[in-house]
């Protein structure tokens, strides 16, 4: 294949290492890239109607393969559009490369039309983030990008001139795939901290595992350490997938969405070790117990608690050093208690995933029968807003079913247009997307992707004319609800008038046969599911604890909001259950 021009060695090097496909939306400073992409037949061109789902669909697609994947918009708003996707794909540290088109090189400055300075904006999500503005940089900047995205695990930005990407290529080879592909390190810790750690927990009578996405990939590993230890796990929302299933060490999660055995259980230890969770809520880390914790990022340690120990590792590495050093044990009274602490909340959580009086759905119950329906290696996409807390509660994990989400940056509208990448990816596995209304809504566009490049995502919608979670947090902060009220059209009218599959229900007695169908059907679907907006969202039981580091008129508000969302629920419970 020759290659003629910046842009034609742009796209050949992205095809060396492996690129399948790249997101965006097409325009003049573009046009060098989707011409090569077009000459040289090796990668797909995936049209989207926003460049947010082109960010937000190599997000999900390198999430799930962990390799690199790559999206791209024209100069200016065309670009811009991607921040968000861009900002969650970094911060859910998977590499993803953007390619930012940009005004005429001798044009920058000028304040010309379209002018943006993408090198600047972009610099903030992203590892590595350049403005090409001679062939010479290149293959050079190629290089780098690609092995900051996918050795840092990141966002890597080329901005790329529209004239620049025309011009002669350089003479320069492009280096070996192998070269451009840095492999992960083991990282082990030294023998010291390990005998440190060992000894910590050797002297602790009472210890709980706190559990991350950092644990992806050390299930066995962690079951022998609980084992070892007789020590309950508790799960940070990321660290779901990786850790709950085939888990008879579960006390559930902590958090704001989490429930209350998960976080006694990490305030009844006498030692707590954290293990790949880069958890942000300060005030749910107990404050009078010893903390430990394992991360293979130096700067996670220690920025959200006060640490005894700190340790650099690999978390399947660490524990496989640290397992021949701890002591046996037999009392597991603590584990126990705190099994059946979970045992309790577990079938509270049961109770209200049921169908309602009055054909009511409840939003527990839909995610519930989703969940048993689906096929055994689905993979879930849940939009921030509610999706994600019945998810987190609801949805039952395998070890081969995958849950993605925008854990980390929170983004509404994500899970769509994931969703969208992820099935792209592995087109063989089921993908499902559980989106809110107000989350779909605000991409509801790139419904058209799914028809016109024939992705068969099934889009679950949250049809709770509100944007709920937020309803629930002005409720709590004592505020009255402002501007959440959506009113929606019927979202199953949308998908057939797009030429898709859909179906609307309302009554919680058709919802399984619903389902059936939604998930038998042979392309892009959407169910639009019309379910209770007033629910229990945060745990019944608010510790006052956990609301510390709230201002008294914040723990009143909180307090008051809760007890208003209890009245709200009771209502629900007496007339509609
Ligand atoms: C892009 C973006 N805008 C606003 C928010 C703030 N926010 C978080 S959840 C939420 C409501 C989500 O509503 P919906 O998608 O209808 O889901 P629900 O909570 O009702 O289930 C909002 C506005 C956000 N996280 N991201």
């Amino acid at each position: 294949m020759a290659i003629k021009n910046v842009a034609d060695l742009l796209v050949h090097t992205l095809a060396e290492v492996g690129v399948k496909r790249i997101y965006g939306v097409v325009g003049d400073s573009l046009n060098g890239v989707t011409e090569a992409i077009r000459t040289q037949g090796e990668i797909e061109w995936v049209g989207t109607r926003h460049e947010e789902v082109a960010a937000f669909a190599a997000s999900g697609e390198s999430q799930l393969t962990n390799e690199l994947a790559v999206c791209a918009g024209s100069c200016g708003p065309g670009n811009l559009h991607l921040i968000n996707g861009l900002y969650d794909a970094h911060r859910s540290r998977t590499p993803v490369l953007a390619i930012a088109a940009h005004i005429p090189s001798a044009e920058i400055g000028s304040g010309y039309f379209q002018e943006t300075h993408p090198d600047q904006l972009f610099k903030e999500c992203s590892h590595y983030c350049e403005l090409v503005s001679h062939p010479d940089q290149l293959p050079y900047v190629i290089e780098n990008a690609i092995r900051a995205a996918v050795g840092k695990k990141g966002v890597a930005v080329i901005v790329l001139p529209g004239d620049v990407a025309l011009q002669d290529s350089p003479v320069k080879g492009v280096s070996p795939r192998a070269s451009l592909l840095p492999k992960d390190p083991l990282v082990i810790p030294q023998e010291q901290e390990i005998q440190a750690l060992a000894a910590l927990l050797n002297d602790s009578k009472r210890v709980a595992l706190f559990a991350g996405r950092g644990c992806a990939g050390a299930h066995a590993q962690l079951m022998d350490l609980a084992a070892a230890l007789n020590s309950p796990i508790v799960h940070a929302l990321g660290g779901k997938e990786h850790v709950e299933y085939d888990n008879p060490y579960d006390v559930g999660m902590t958090g704001f969405i989490g429930f209350e055995s998960g976080y006694k259980a990490m305030h009844s230890c006498d030692t707590l070790l954290m293990l790949g969770t880069d958890f942000p809520y300060k005030q749910f880390l107990p404050s009078k117990v010893k903390i430990a914790q394992v991360d293979i990022r130096p700067e996670n340690l220690g920025r959200r608690a006060k640490l005894e120990l700190g340790v650099v590792g690999d978390i399947k590495e660490t524990i496989k050093a640290l397992l021949p050093h701890l002591q046996e044990r037999t009392e597991r009274n603590f584990l126990d208690a705190a099994l059946k602490d979970y045992q309790r909340s577990r079938q509270a959580l049961g109770k209200l995933a049921q169908p309602g009086s009055h054909g009511l759905i409840h939003p527990q119950y839909l995610t519930a029968v989703v969940s048993e329906k689906a096929a055994q290696d689905a993979i879930f996409t849940a939009d921030v807003g509610t999706p994600t807390v019945w998810t987190a509660r609801y949805l039952q994990m395998n070890g081969q079913r995958r849950l993605i989400g925008s854990f980390t940056h929170g983004s509404m509208a994500n899970a769509m247009p994931q969703a969208l990448g992820i099935k792209m990816a592995q087109p063989d596995r089921q993908v499902i997307s559980f989106s809110g209304d107000g989350g779909f809504s605000m991409l509801m566009g790139d419904l058209i992707s799914l028809k016109q490049h024939d992705i068969p995502v099934k889009v679950v919608i949250f049809n709770n004319g509100v944007l709920g979670f937020v309803a629930l947090e002005m409720k709590a902060a004592g505020f009255v609800n402002t501007g959440v009220d959506l009113e929606n059209p019927d979202f199953s009218q949308v998908a057939k008038s797009v030429g898709i599959y859909g179906e609307r229900v309302d009554n919680s007695d058709d919802l399984p046969t619903a389902v059936d169908r939604f998930l038998a059907h042979d392309g892009p679907a959407v169910l639009d599911v019309v379910t209770a907006s007033q629910e229990l969202v945060l745990p019944p039981t608010i510790h006052m604890e956990q609301v510390k580091g709230f201002s008294l008129w914040g723990l009143r508000a909180v307090m008051d909001g809760q007890m208003q969302h209890v009245i709200d629920l009771a209502k629900v419970n007496l007339f509609d259950r």
